[in-house]
């Protein structure tokens, strides 16, 4: 076994008050993400994709795996072919296959079996996971924690598109493994999610729900006073 390597940390330092501005600066910026179902055909640069990609792929994984591959599908033939499925999947969903309080739950978010965006969007970003991996030899290779790993890299994607100016939608059609076949992925990939990417249509409109409060969702063990 070798031994590791190490090289020093160069850590971003911040006054205490600078921290606390720059985080609730932070948190107001992010707060303004918001998932778009309404996309414009506006074309978005190879580029800019290029670069969430990279910013998505800075994420922590099991091991530094990298359980990852990002799809980037802007050719309008194999959109349609995503749409086609994905709604022939949906308009089950709709029909049956969802139950009572799954609909009633989706009321507020307006949504049915009908997936314009897929092909409206000048970009779909489909993100797969990878249970395993090879390594150069063609050996199966373990990776860990793969569910995780590419939740937080998923995440780091949705930030970077809010970053650039874009929008997105985290989409999961379900069942998705069409996604597989019509991308001709290996065994060993299985899709995650699918977030078209893209700028709003005009007056581009989004459902009007509220954030859970701080208190809803963080529980403090603070030291208790002597
Ligand atoms: N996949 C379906 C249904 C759907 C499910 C959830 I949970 C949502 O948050 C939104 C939609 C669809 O895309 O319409």
């Amino acid at each position: 076994m070798p031994e590791p390597v190490f090289i020093p940390y160069t850590a971003q330092s911040y006054a205490a008050e600078e921290s606390l501005e720059r985080s609730a600066a932070y948190y107001h910026y992010m707060d303004q993400r918001r998932s778009v179902r309404e996309f414009s055909d506006r074309p978005v640069a190879r580029e800019v994709i290029d670069n969430l990609i990279r910013t998505a792929s800075t994420a922590p994984s099991g091991a530094h795996k990298q359980p990852w591959t990002f799809c980037v599908v802007s050719d309008p033939v194999i959109k349609k072919a995503i749409r086609e499925a994905a709604e022939q999947e949906e308009y089950t969903n709709y029909h049956g296959r969802m139950s009572e309080d799954w609909l009633a739950d989706l009321q507020p978010f307006g949504t049915d079996w009908h997936k314009p965006f897929l092909e409206i969007a000048p970009y779909l970003i489909i993100v797969f996971k990878k249970a395993y991996d090879w390594d150069a030899e063609g050996r199966q290779t373990k990776n860990y924690y793969v569910n995780e790993s590419v939740g937080i890299a998923a995440g780091f994607l949705l930030t970077a598109i809010h970053q650039a100016g874009l929008i997105s939608l985290t989409h999961t059609p379900s069942p998705m493994n069409f996604l597989q076949k019509i991308l001709e992925r290996p065994d060993n990939e299985r899709p995650y999610l699918l977030i078209p990417v893209g700028y709003p249509a005009e007056g581009a409109q989004v459902p009007n729900i509220q954030r859970k409060p701080l208190a809803d969702i963080a529980v403090y063990y603070e030291a208790k006073p002597v």
